[in-house]
C-alpha cells in the first residue's frame, strides 16, 4: 500500500471500531454480558502509535506499540460513561488514560492524551489498577498500584515492592499526587471508601507479605486514617478472609469501592485461586452492614463471573479482573472487567438482581457435604 492507502485504511478501520454497537447477551439473570469488548488496544488514538508525518515515517510504521487495554477504574462524570484505563505499551509499562462513552457500552473513545501522573517519592517503574472514588469532600480520588524495584535484592531482576499512590483532581486531567499510603506491609488493592466514617477515611486494604505472595495477609483489610494527604495505616483489621479450597483460597482483593444500597454496601472483589495452568482470577460479590461497612452480612459461595469463552485468552491467562463499576441512579449497573490482562469488557444488571443474588444464593459450607445439601434443597423445592 502507498502511504495514503495505508492511512485510509487504518483511519477506516479505527472508525469502524470506535463506531460498532455492543449487544447484550442473555445470561443467568444475575448479569447480561456484551458481545464486544468496550475498549481494547486498538482502541487507542492513531495519533498515539504513529508518527503521521510522511517525511520522518515514510512507510506508516507504529512506533509506539500499544499492546493490552486493562483493569479500569470507573465513574459517571457529566453525564459520561468514563473509564481510567490501565493502558500498557508493548514496552510493559502501563499507564493511566481516560476513555469515554455517551451509553457505557459501546462508542468509547479515548480523550487525547493520556494522565501525566506526577510522582512521589522514588519514581515508579510501573503503575495501575486505579479505583476512583468521589469522595464527600469534594474530591475525585485515584488510588492505585505502585510499583518499584526491590532494592534490597539488587541480583533478583523480579523483586519488586508494591506501594498504595494517591492522587486527586476535580476534572480527571489534572491529577495531585499526594504521598504514598504508610503501611507495614506492601499493599496492592487499596480502595478509598465514598463515605467518612467515624470522621475518617476509610479504606479497604490488602495487606501481603512480598511483592506476589499474600501469605499471612489474610484477605481484604479496612483501616481508618486521619488524612487521604498522608494516610498512615495503623490498625487494619481483615474483614473478608480467604479460605481453603475456596475460588480465593491464595489472594483476594476489594474491586472498585462498594456500592450503597437499601440492603447494605454491595461490594465487588476478586478471588485468587493456583492450579497447574497458574493463577486464576474470578470475581465475586459480598454484602457488608449499612452502619458498618467491615461487618459482612452476606457472600454467596462461589464465584459471579470467571472467564469465559475467548476471554480465557490474552497476555496472563485465566484472568477477570474488575477495579470500576458505575451505578445509575435508576439502580442500573455497568460492571467493567478485563479478561485475561488484554481488553476492557462491561456486564450490565441492576442493583435489585445483585443484591437478590448476594442475600439468596447460599453461602459457602467449605465442603462438598453441604453443597449437596444446599443442591438437594432446590431439587426439593422444585419438586413440591
Ligand atoms: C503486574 C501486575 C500484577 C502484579 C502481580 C505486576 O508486575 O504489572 O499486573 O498484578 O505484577 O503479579
Ligand atoms: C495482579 C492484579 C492485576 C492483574 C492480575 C493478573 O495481582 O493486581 O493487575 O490483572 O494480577 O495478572
Amino acid at each position: 500500500m502507498t502511504y495514503d492507502e495505508r492511512l485510509a485504511w487504518l483511519k477506516q478501520r479505527h472508525q469502524e471500531l470506535l463506531e460498532k454497537e455492543n449487544v447484550p447477551v442473555e445470561g443467568n439473570g444475575v448479569y447480561e454480558r456484551y458481545v464486544h469488548p468496550v475498549v481494547t488496544a486498538d482502541h487507542a488514538p492513531l495519533e498515539w502509535r504513529y508518527d503521521l508525518n510522511r517525511r520522518t515515517n515514510p512507510y506508516l510504521m507504529e512506533r509506539f506499540g500499544i499492546h493490552a487495554t486493562m483493569n479500569s477504574g470507573a465513574i459517571k462524570w457529566n453525564g459520561r460513561y468514563v473509564l481510567v484505563v490501565r493502558v500498557e505499551g508493548a514496552d510493559r509499562k502501563s499507564f493511566f488514560a481516560v476513555a469515554e462513552s455517551p451509553n457505557g457500552v459501546d462508542h468509547f473513545r479515548f480523550w487525547p492524551r493520556p494522565i501525566t501522573m506526577p510522582e512521589w517519592g522514588e519514581p515508579a517503574t510501573n503503575v495501575y489498577d486505579m479505583r476512583l472514588t468521589a469522595h464527600e469532600d469534594g474530591w475525585i480520588y485515584g488510588i492505585f498500584c505502585v510499583e518499584r524495584k526491590d532494592p534490597s535484592q539488587p541480583g533478583d531482576l523480579s523483586a519488586a515492592m508494591a506501594a498504595a499512590g494517591v492522587a486527586r483532581t476535580k476534572d480527571l486531567v489534572h491529577w495531585e499526587r499526594l504521598a504514598d499510603i504508610e503501611s507495614r506491609s506492601q499493599q496492592r488493592n487499596v480502595v478509598l471508601h465514598p463515605e467518612f466514617v467515624d470522621g475518617k477515611y476509610a479504606l479497604y486494604t490488602r495487606p501481603q507479605d512480598g511483592f506476589i505472595d499474600a501469605g499471612s495477609g489474610g484477605g481484604i483489610g479496612w483501616a481508618l486514617v486521619d488524612s487521604m494527604e498522608k494516610a498512615v495505616i495503623t490498625e487494619e483489621k481483615i474483614i473478608n478472609l480467604r479460605h481453603y479450597h475456596t475460588i480465593k483460597e491464595v489472594k483476594n482483593g476489594e474491586g472498585p469501592h462498594p456500592i450503597k444500597t437499601p440492603q447494605g454496601w454491595l461490594h465487588l472483589a476478586h478471588g485468587v485461586r493456583g492450579c497447574a495452568s497458574g493463577l486464576r482470577y474470578v470475581l465475586y460479590l459480598y454484602m457488608t452492614a449499612l452502619d458498618d461497612p467491615a461487618r459482612v452480612i452476606a457472600e454467596p459461595a462461589g464465584f459471579f463471573m470467571a472467564p469465559e469463552g475467548g476471554e480465557y485468552i490474552g497476555d496472563v491467562m485465566n484472568v477477570l479482573f474488575s477495579n470500576g463499576w458505575i451505578c445509575d441512579p435508576d439502580g442500573r449497573v455497568f460492571i467493567y472487567y478485563a479478561s485475561s490482562d488484554t481488553r476492557m469488557h462491561v456486564a450490565t444488571s441492576t442493583v435489585d438482581r445483585l443484591v437478590d443474588y448476594c442475600l439468596h444464593t447460599a453461602p459457602d459450607g467449605l465442603r462438598t457435604g453441604l453443597s449437596v445439601e444446599t443442591l438437594n434443597k432446590i431439587i426439593d423445592a422444585n419438586q413440591s
